[in-house]
């Protein structure tokens, strides 16, 4: 019996795709993502369904796509971060078995996988993510649902730039079955405002769950940006410098970055969102990093500006003196029932004061030229994260302070501030009568930066051959 045991195991995993081992231990648990679809459907009207789809995959080069990145709302709602999927959810149980959700998937193919890499599949989204009806992409067209039956149906913008194809099982297919069992053939304004309405006082608020990941991905995002404050020096390219945050933030097991990083050198830094990253030498300039780690699917987003030879001049030292003001101003208002918009506000008078102050603008009005962005958003999932902008601040909410000032080469001011731009930003938590800085741990005072500058990085220590 034992030996009949062991043959048919034996034959069971080298049939299929071996499953893996060493994964991280601390992803978000599927009690988490089952809560955030309860949380949705308890928002959603009488008599309605919701429709989720993946993100389409993106060409990187000829047959070559990019790294896949999974939807944040069916990663948040699901666990799931494979491509071509679709999840229905709905108000009231449908059918005989009182399901109030099905999630359709990729089907898992031993041959493919050896290609493109492991599939969840049917039975790991059951046993992993906590469904209980779920099925393979293709049975979607064929699946039992009288959509027209619902009052609503709710679902976010349509993407329509998704390649047309025979296969049965892909997100082309999903859509087309999605408008022909519903009929939807031009996008509803109103469906789309519900869903996104749903999902914004969700995400805007962060689960005790949520804020564990927040955490993690903002203190290593710190931490790299101290190793350059530490490695950095003139003949740094600024591309390097983005390779030590990439470094790091892998060495603490993020997957990568939230978005494209932003590291420019001088007049680069003056480049609002800047990724060429492709000076070959920082020089005796200041560099702007603005880099955040993805964690888990979670977005740090940290600015810092630094002097690349450790020491600030008196003119970068005026201007960076204005942002920090800034933001300590800004942060007083970080406390639940602040307008969101009067962070910008705020931001927007005192850097007005401070350029006028130093003789670089005269109306307070100017101020948009050299600080044109906003000072807050909202960050989690999405590195510009959804929430409600026309709202007050609330507990757990995690929003960016960020002002700047950003004086490009022959701006109408005395020649001795061009190609400084600086911004600082940080990560804040929102609590009940205060704030918590979560990118504390990286210091933003110009005293604290020139000090940690002074410090010797393990990044200085290594060796390549010359070519
Ligand atoms: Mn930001």
């Amino acid at each position: 019996m034992k030996q009949f045991l062991f043959l048919f195991v034996f034959a069971l995993t080298t049939s299929l795709v071996q499953s893996q081992e060493n994964l991280p231990t601390d992803y978000l648990t599927k009690e988490f993502h089952q809560g955030r679809r309860e949380a949705f459907r308890n928002l959603m009207p009488a008599n309605s369904a919701a429709v989720v789809f993946s993100y389409p995959e993106r060409v990187f080069s000829k047959d070559v796509n990019y790294n896949y990145h999974a939807n944040p709302d069916m990663y948040y709602l699901t666990g799931y971060k494979e491509p071509d999927a679709v999840l229905l959810l709905f108000k009231e149980p449908q059918g005989t078995e009182k399901y109030t959700e099905v999630l359709f998937v990729r089907e898992r193919n031993a041959q493919k996988e050896t290609w493109t890499g492991r599939r969840l599949g049917i039975e790991g989204a059951k046993s992993k993510l906590g469904f209980t009806k779920v099925y393979n992409g293709k049975d979607f067209n064929t699946f039992e649902i009288d959509f027209k039956k619902f009052d609503k149906i709710i679902y976010d913008n349509i993407p329509t730039d998704v390649e047309a194809s025979k296969n049965i099982d892909n997100l082309y297919s999903l859509l087309q079955s999605f408008k022909t069992k519903t009929g939807i053939i031009a996008e509803d304004k109103a469906s789309v405002d519900l869903f996104n309405n749903i999902t914004n006082s969700l995400r805007e608020i962060k689960t005790p769950e949520e804020l564990v990941v927040m955490r993690k991905t903002v203190k290593l995002s710190c931490i790299a940006h101290n190793e350059v404050m530490k490695a950095v020096g003139p003949d740094m390219s600024e591309n390097e410098a983005d390779g030590i945050h990439a470094y790091v933030h892998r060495h603490y097991g993020a997957e990568g970055e939230g978005y494209p990083p932003i590291i420019g050198a001088g007049g680069n830094g003056c480049i609002l969102h800047y990724n060429d990253n492709n000076a070959t030498k920082i020089d005796n300039q200041l560099l702007l990093m603005d880099v955040g780690s993805e964690y888990h699917g979670y977005s740090a987003d940290v600015t810092r500006t630094i002097p690349a030879n450790g020491k600030f001049t008196e003119e970068q030292k005026a201007i960076y003196q204005i942002v920090y003001e800034a933001q300590e101003e800004v942060f007083k208002l970080c406390k639940e029932g602040t307008p969101i918009q009067d962070l910008n506000k705020r931001s927007k008078e005192v850097v007005a004061a401070g350029l006028i102050k130093l003789g670089i603008i005269t109306d307070p009005k100017d101020a948009r030229i050299y600080y044109p962005h906003g000072c807050s958003h909202f960050l989690g999932l999405d590195v510009h994260d959804k929430g409600n902008y026309m709202g007050t601040l609330k507990e757990n909410m995690i929003l960016t302070v960020e002002p700047g000032i950003y004086i490009p080469a022959n701006s109408k001011c005395d020649k001795k501030w061009w190609n400084i731009g600086v911004r600082i930003e940080d990560d804040i938590l929102m609590l009940k009568d205060s704030y918590e800085n979560l990118s504390a741990d990286s210091p933003r005072k110009w005293q604290d930066i020139e000090a940690l500058a002074k410090q010797k990085s393990t990044f200085n220590d290594m060796k390549f051959p010359k070519i």
